[in-house]
């Protein structure tokens, strides 16, 4: 089948980003030699390359020595290698991509290794291809990062690619629960990084929604599930379930040029072929036929399980006591029912050419797909694609991706050895007209869902993918927060420039919007809330920014608090510091050039590098960083600015822990809920003292990461959220 090409981005080339590059590199005496590597994912891009032309980026799958250079076979696009040292290969390949990634996606997590610097090589490679992603994509009108091996490069790439460049990734494996996903130390990361792409594709719905679920619980974002969308910070993502097909028709057309197997004598074959791997399931497939030949003898010398099992990962210490395993099952298995004419089991341990695999295929009586837990399964849809005469019957795991849609087959549950023994049974007892019935209707679907159609879908989805979802509203709200404050009394903090106003270049330019000094005022007005605003502002500055005196105040990140209630408060450890503040700002004025400005604050100061030009802002800011040091003060960063507060353990965690203690008493929490919101690095501070306590928002992008329990994406979301505050109770939470 083939689909219209993508028309709403043009016609212009694709980046495609795997761990692997389309052909495998192979060295020995004579040099480096080139192989070709026939797979599903070389199989659904090559076309669309050549078609479009591009780049296709990956590993070439060995250590290139000094002076050598890649031989790059001729093909219709690009090709960018990615060098990785055999170092970086451990850690990355054989550490964290095959020994955690692997085993927890296929929620196999007591499998997993958790190992830090496994993680931070991956990241180092993944910021690699990221690199070369940016450099290939000029021109680009898509770029499509695959696998699990690259989750990490979603996020660096972004930042650097033109805004009508489509990022978009496909996972070939499972997405797993939250349950298990959340093992991972570094989840968060992943996640994020993801959604810094406008499409996130997967195998099945399943996956899609552990997916929504996970950036949902773990970061916050704020997920339409019905229509597939998240939004994380300023930017929507789309998340599909895109079903990969097969080749049918070259399989169909191998399956009826070949001749027949010396494998296909007077037995009946039932088939397993699969990489070596523990997600497929071999020993279990193994002690299930072994069981059949147990409970119905009138099997034994008719039926053959002929199982190819490809070598795979043979660094990886599982996979080789894996292939250990499997021998002495087999050993053992073929040495009890073995007699003079017949052994039980066939197997081979290496890969056949395709042409050998399809007439297997299409000669075997049953295919046994019996995976623990798989992706998809491209095995099952191969084998359906060459039943051209004498139709078989697949059994399939119900923990493959497969069994969502190959509903015709008989699923089993590859654990259940004596439901999986029962299958078999069934399935060399079906009659002729079922097997064809459902192979039937099985070639229909795959041959109507081939590769060519996954290709198109997903290129189209990325160029249409850029749809943000409905701006939040007091649905959102609602869900988040009604149980959460229902019969509490509130209290809201809030901070001020880039929480209430958008961030603007002079300090004194950050007026509140009539709407906004509405809301807030709403809120304040409510007989059960409180409003405070925490700011770095000096408490005066920003008293009379807000200049509402029904308000409490924070101000210098909390090192001076004033308000209904609460005894005026000035850090007692301030008196250290008086007139320190003064002479500090005196020397950063005399650094100060193209626009840097001190703002002077009392016992804190900021200094200000908006509109210095790029080129001169990192050697200003050290400088400056190094003045407030040596001034025994100490430097963070804000935005487009450098903060200068004294070294005494306050900040504006610590400050609204004091105002709810003072407001409340100690036992606060008995009566108030607690909600946060603010922007700023600073606000981390209170985000991080209040996880546990509170309802804390990060507004604006999302580049850093953040202990907040939800992400805002504006100042707008912030008026909308205290619209619904102002309102609520006279409908919604009763
Ligand atoms: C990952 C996911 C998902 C196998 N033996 C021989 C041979 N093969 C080919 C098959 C098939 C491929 O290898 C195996 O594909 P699977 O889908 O079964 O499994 P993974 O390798 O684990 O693939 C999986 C897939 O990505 C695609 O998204 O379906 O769930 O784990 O194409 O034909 N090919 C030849 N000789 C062999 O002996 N020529």
């Amino acid at each position: 089948m083939s689909a219209p090409e993508n028309r709403a981005s043009g016609d212009r080339p694709i980046v495609v980003a795997s761990n692997r590059l389309p052909f495998a590199i192979g060295r020995n005496g004579d040099g480096l030699h080139v192989h070709s590597a026939a797979g599903g994912l070389v199989s659904a891009m090559d076309p669309v390359l050549s078609k479009r032309g591009g780049t296709w980026i990956g590993w070439p799958g060995i250590e290139l020595r000094r002076g050598e250079t890649l031989p790059v076979p001729d093909r219709p696009y690009a090709i960018a290698p990615v060098n990785v040292s055999n170092e970086e290969i451990d850690h990355y390949y054989h550490g964290f991509s095959n020994e955690t990634l692997w085993p927890l996606l296929h929620s196999m997590s007591g499998r997993s290794r958790f190992d830090r610097r496994d993680f931070e090589v991956y990241s180092e490679v993944n910021q690699r291809f990221a690199t070369t992603i940016e450099e290939q994509s000029a021109g680009a009108g898509l770029v499509w990062i695959h696998d699990y091996h690259l989750m990490l490069a979603a996020r660096h790439v972004r930042g650097a690619l033109a805004d009508d460049v489509s990022l978009a990734f496909f996972l070939h494996v499972p997405f797993p629960p939250f349950d298990i996903f959340r093992l991972l130390p570094w989840d968060r990361e992943l996640l994020s990084s993801l959604l810094a792409c406008d499409l996130i594709g997967f195998h099945v719905r399943g996956y899609a929604r552990n997916f929504l679920d996970c950036v949902e619980r773990t970061l916050g974002a704020r997920v339409d599930h019905e229509a597939g969308l998240v939004e994380y910070g300023d930017r929507t993502t789309r998340v599909r379930a895109m079903p990969i097909g097969i080749e049918f028709e070259t399989f169909d057309g191998l399956a009826r040029a070949t001749d027949r197997q010396p494998e296909a004598g007077r037995e009946r074959i039932v088939l397993g072929v699969d990489r070596l791997d523990y997600t497929k399931g071999i020993p279990e497939r193994m002690r299930a036929f072994e069981r059949l030949l147990e409970l119905q003898p009138e099997y034994r010398e008719k039926v053959v399980l002929l199982q190819i099992a490809v070598p795979s990962r043979t660094d990886v210490v599982e996979y080789r006591e894996l292939k250990s395993e499997i021998d002495e099952l087999v050993g053992a298995i073929n040495g009890r029912f073995t007699t003079s004419a017949w052994s039980p089991i066939r197997y081979i341990n290496r890969g056949v050419d395709r042409e050998r695999l399809a007439a297997l295929y299409r000669d075997a009586d049953v295919a046994l797909v019996t995976p623990l837990r798989d992706g998809m399964n491209l095995v099952a849809k191969e084998w359906v694609a060459c039943q051209v005469d004498d139709p078989g019957v697949l059994i399939l795991s119900r923990l493959a991706g497969a069994a969502e849609t190959m509903r015709e087959a008989l699923l089993v549950n590859p654990y259940d050895l004596d439901g999986t023994a029962g299958a078999i049974h069934r399935a060399l007892s079906m009659s002729e007209e079922e097997r064809a019935s459902r192979i039937a209707a099985l070639r229909r679907r795959e041959n109507r869902d081939d590769l060519d159609g996954w290709t198109s879908t997903f290129v189209e989805a990325a160029a249409e993918a850029r749809k943000a979802l409905p701006s939040m509203g007091d649905r959102d709200f609602e869900g988040w927060l009604s149980d959460f404050i229902k019969d509490y009394r509130l209290a809201l903090f809030l901070d001020y420039d880039g929480t209430l106003t958008p961030l603007t270049d002079h300090p004194d330019r950050a007026q509140l919007s009539p709407a906004m000094r509405e809301v807030l005022s709403a809120c304040a007005a409510r007989p059960d809330a409180d409003v405070a605003i925490v700011s770095g502002r000096s408490l005066d500055g920003v008293r009379a920014m807000v200049g509402d005196p029904s308000l409490t105040y924070a101000g210098n990140h909390g090192l001076e608090i004033e308000g209904p209630g609460i005894p005026h408060f000035v850090h007692e450890d301030l008196v250290h510091y008086r007139g320190r503040a003064e002479e500090l700002a005196d020397e950063l004025d005399a650094i100060a050039s193209d626009g840097a400005w001190t703002e002077r604050k009392g016992p804190t100061l900021t200094f200000h590098y908006r509109s210095v030009p790029e080129s001169q802002r990192a050697s200003l800011t050290r400088e400056a960083r190094a003045i407030v040091v040596r001034a025994g003060y100490q430097p963070r960063d804000a935005h487009c600015a450098v903060e200068a507060r004294p070294p005494i353990g306050w900040d504006k965690g610590r400050a609204v822990l004091h105002i709810l203690r003072s407001r409340y008493g100690p036992a606060w929490s008995e009566s108030v809920r607690v909600i946060y919101a603010g922007d700023d690095q600073t606000d981390e501070d209170a985000f991080r003292f209040l996880s546990g306590l509170a309802t804390t928002f990060r507004i604006g992008h999302p580049d850093s990461a953040t202990a907040a329990t939800r992400r805002l994406p504006s100042v707008d979301a912030v008026r909308s959220l205290l619209g619904w505050l102002a309102r609520r109770r006279e409908g919604a939470s009763g």
